[in-house]
């Protein structure tokens, strides 16, 4: 056993963090014969509650964990890493609006993005860390600047694709492994559009198994988007299994080919696909294919005029965002 990955995680002692951590080092995502390195970063406040999180990790014994390194310097936690999950970023506070969250975060994001440029130079970074679309695209500029890649950076939507599935399946009356192609366009926010018209079940679409258009066009949509909010409502604190879990099955959907009958959903840079402006962070139908190096947009997808108009609305949603932020981008 040689092998070693070596996984940046930020914000490792908050929720996602503790859920994320064991299942990196248990070695079910890079395999059995690969020994996992994680780089920990954190604010100085809680580096303490950190070392709690490792001394956990070094009681699990787990085969596969080599070093731990615990650190509040980005680019020690950054160095050499071969992926950086950007969990870490500022809660919304009482009172705080949308773009305070954005303008509050967002230097975070210019930090870290020129941090992964200098110390990693093979690298694939996945955002959750929210306002996560937006926060995705000033990393990947400030990167990109420094010659990173674009396609090398995603922002989490599996999470609510990973709900879409399960209230399809529900629905329906299925396993949840029967339920396919189900795509998260656009933000990950109440504007995101879960996409029931190109899903499958069973191999059929999903409108012809589930035969009540109104609750496609209506309730999922809803339940999917409200999503977050129920579970926090209900346990007080928000998504953090759920989310830790999306966050491995992006990637291990990077890791491997796609399969024909499916896709994942993830924001990456808009290459004009599907009418959004070059550049934008947008969720989008993706397959990893064997030699390209970043995933791959599904292309010609059939959508009605009232998915394009939900298109249209949190597309422009980013837009404005992207405005907000729009000095961080110079
Ligand atoms: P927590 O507040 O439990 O943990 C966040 C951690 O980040 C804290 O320990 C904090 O000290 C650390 N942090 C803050 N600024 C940092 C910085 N500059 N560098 C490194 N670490 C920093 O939040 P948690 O529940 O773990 O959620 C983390 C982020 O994920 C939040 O922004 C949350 O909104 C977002 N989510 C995104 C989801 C998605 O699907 N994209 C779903 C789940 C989650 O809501």
């Amino acid at each position: 056993m040689s092998a070693c990955v070596k996984v940046a995680v930020t914000g490792a002692a908050g929720q996602i963090g503790y859920a994320l951590l064991p299942r990196l080092a248990s070695g079910e995502v890079f395999g059995p014969d690969v020994r996992v390195s994680l780089h920990l970063l954190e604010i100085t406040p809680a580096l303490k509650a950190l070392d709690g999180v490792i001394m956990e990790l070094q009681d699990c014994a787990f085969p596969l964990l080599d070093e731990v390194v615990a650190t509040d310097q980005v680019e020690r936690a950054f160095d050499g890493v071969n992926w950086a999950l950007l969990v870490g970023s500022k809660p919304r506070g009482k009172g705080m609006e949308r773009k305070d969250l954005i303008r509050d975060n967002g230097p975070i994001f210019i930090g870290q993005g020129r941090a992964l440029a200098r110390a990693a130079a093979d690298v694939r970074v996945l955002v959750v860390g929210n306002p996560a679309n937006t926060n995705c695209l000033i990393a990947l500029h400030h990167a990109g600047q420094a010659g990173v890649p674009g396609d090398r950076f995603a922002a989490m939507t599996r999470l609510d694709e990973n709900r879409a599935k399960a209230a399809l399946a529900a629905k329906a009356g299925v396993q949840v492994g029967q339920v396919k192609r189900t795509t998260i366009w656009g933000n990950h926010s109440a504007t995101q559009h879960p996409d029931a018209e190109n899903a499958r079940i069973d191999g059929r679409p999903a409108a012809a198994v589930i035969a009540d258009p109104e609750w496609l066009r209506g309730e999922f949509v809803q339940a999917v988007q409200q999503r977050g909010a129920a579970v926090i409502a209900a346990r007080g604190l928000s998504s953090a299994a759920s989310a830790a879990n999306a966050a491995l099955d992006h990637v291990r959907s990077l890791l491997r080919p796609t399969p024909a009958d499916d896709w994942f959903s993830a924001g990456v840079a808009s290459n004009g696909s599907y009418g959004v402006d070059p550049g934008v962070v947008f969720s989008y139908p993706l397959r990893t294919v064997a030699g390209q190096a970043g995933p791959q947009v599904v292309d010609g997808l059939e959508l009605s005029d009232w998915a394009r108009a939900r298109l249209a609305a949190t597309l422009a949603e980013l837009q404005e965002e992207r405005a907000v932020v729009a000095d961080l981008l110079d």
